[in-house]
C-alpha cells in the first residue's frame, strides 16, 4: 500500500512536470485528486485496514495528495505567469512609433481670398459688417439710386420672392442700412463681403450666385484722390508691388463719378497677352464718389460729407490671381480642385 501511494506520488508529479497548458494540469488535478482519482480511493478502502496500519496509511495518503496539490498549484502558477508574459508580449505598444495622419479639412479658396481681402481693408481702418441675403427692394434698389424705371430693377435679371421682396443682388444694401441706421451721422468706413444672387445663366464667367466685397468710406472731405490712394495699396497688396492702376471713367446709378479700375496685367508686364486681351490691362473692380442721392436718403446731408464707394468680386480676383479657368469650379466643389488651394 506504502510503496503503491509513493508510485502514486511520483507518477503524478511526473506527469504535473509534463503539464504544459492549464488544460492539461486541471487533467492531472481530476485524474489524480478527483473524487475518482486513486487516492480518494485509497482513502475510501482505509476501513478494510489493520488498526495499526490505518493511521500509517492515512497520513501517508493525505501528505502525497498535498505534494500532489502543491506541485500542481505551484505549476498552475508558472502557466499563468508565463501566459500573461505571452500576452504583455503580444499587445505591447510601441509609444514612439509616428502616428497615423488624420486627415483634416481645408478652408474653400474663396473663403481664404475674401480673409485676405477683409484682412487688408481691416489693415487700413475698415470694419467689416455684414446684413441679409433676403432683402427689401428699397434697400436693394431704391436707397441706392435705382429707381423704379431703371433696368437694372427687371423683374427678369434679379430672383423676387415677392414684389417688395428679393435675394440682394448686391452688398451695397448692407451699406445703405448701416448709414441710414447711424443717428450721429459720424463718419462711416466700411467693407461689406457677402453671397449675391442675380438671374442669370450658368457658364465659366458668370454664375447666378456669387460673391462681392464692397466698401465705403463717408467723412468730410473725402475726395476721389482718397478712392484712387486706397485702390491702389489695395492692389499692390494683393497682386504685387510692381502692379500699377488706371481708372477709366464709367457709370453706376450710386456713384458719380463712376469708374472702372485696372491692374497692370501681371502676365505680360503690360505688353499685351491673351490674358489681358492684348491691352496689357485687366479690370479688377467698379468705384466712384457716392451719389449725393444715396448720402441724402441715408440721412448725411451731402454738402457736408462726401464719400467713396467700390465693388469686386472674389471669384474673379481669385481667378486672376490663381489662373481659375471657370467660375463654375467655386461651386462644383470637386475636391480635387479645392485641395490645390488648401495650406499645409
Ligand atoms: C460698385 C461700384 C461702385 C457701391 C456703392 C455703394 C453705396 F452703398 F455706398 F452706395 N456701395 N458700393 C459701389 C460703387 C459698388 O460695385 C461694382
Amino acid at each position: 500500500m506504502k510503496e503503491q501511494l509513493q508510485a502514486l506520488q511520483t507518477e503524478a508529479l511526473e506527469k504535473v512536470t509534463q503539464a504544459s497548458s492549464r488544460k492539461e494540469l486541471q487533467d492531472v488535478r481530476v485524474a489524480y485528486l478527483g473524487k475518482k482519482g486513486p487516492i480518494t480511493e485509497v482513502l475510501r478502502g482505509m476501513g478494510k485496514l489493520s488498526k495499526e496500519e490505518r493511521p500509517v496509511i492515512g497520513e501517508l495518503a493525505n501528505t502525497v495528495r498535498g505534494a500532489i496539490a502543491e506541485a500542481i498549484n505551484h505549476k498552475q502558477a508558472v502557466i499563468e505567469a508565463a501566459e500573461l508574459e505571452k500576452q504583455l508580449a503580444a499587445e505591447t505598444i510601441d509609444v514612439t512609433l509616428p502616428g497615423r495622419p488624420v486627415p483634416t479639412g481645408g478652408a474653400h479658396l474663396l473663403t481664404t481670398i475674401v480673409e485676405e481681402i477683409e484682412d487688408l481693408f481691416i489693415g487700413m481702418g475698415f470694419e467689416v459688417k455684414e446684413g441679409p441675403e433676403v432683402e427689401t427692394d428699397y434697400f436693394n434698389f431704391e436707397a441706392l439710386n435705382l429707381p423704379k424705371e431703371h433696368p437694372a430693377r427687371d423683374m427678369q435679371d434679379s430672383f423676387y420672392i415677392t414684389e417688395e421682396i428679393l435675394m440682394r443682388t448686391h452688398t451695397s444694401p448692407v451699406q445703405a442700412r448701416t448709414m441710414t441706421a447711424i443717428k450721429d451721422k459720424r463718419p462711416v468706413k466700411m467693407i461689406c463681403p457677402g453671397k449675391v444672387y442675380r438671374r442669370d445663366t450658368d457658364d465659366a464667367t458668370h454664375s447666378h450666385q456669387f460673391t462681392q466685397i464692397e466698401g465705403l468710406l463717408v467723412d468730410k472731405n473725402v475726395r476721389m484722390s482718397d478712392l484712387k490712394g486706397v485702390l491702389d495699396h489695395f492692389a499692390k497688396q494683393m497682386f504685387g508691388e510692381d502692379r500699377e492702376i488706371r481708372l477709366r471713367p464709367s457709370f453706376f446709378p450710386f456713384t458719380e463719378p463712376s469708374v472702372e479700375m485696372d491692374i497692370s496685367c501681371k502676365v505680360c508686364n503690360g505688353k499685351g497677352c491673351s490674358v489681358c486681351k492684348k491691352t496689357g490691362w485687366i479690370e479688377i473692380l467698379g468705384a466712384g464718389m457716392v451719389h449725393p442721392r444715396v448720402l441724402e436718403m441715408a440721412g448725411y446731408d451731402p454738402t457736408e460729407y462726401s464719400g467713396f464707394a467700390f465693388g469686386m468680386g472674389p471669384e474673379r480676383i481669385a481667378m486672376l490671381k490663381y489662373g481659375v479657368d471657370d467660375i463654375r469650379h467655386f461651386y462644383t466643389n470637386d475636391i480635387r480642385f479645392l485641395k490645390q488651394y488648401h495650406k499645409q
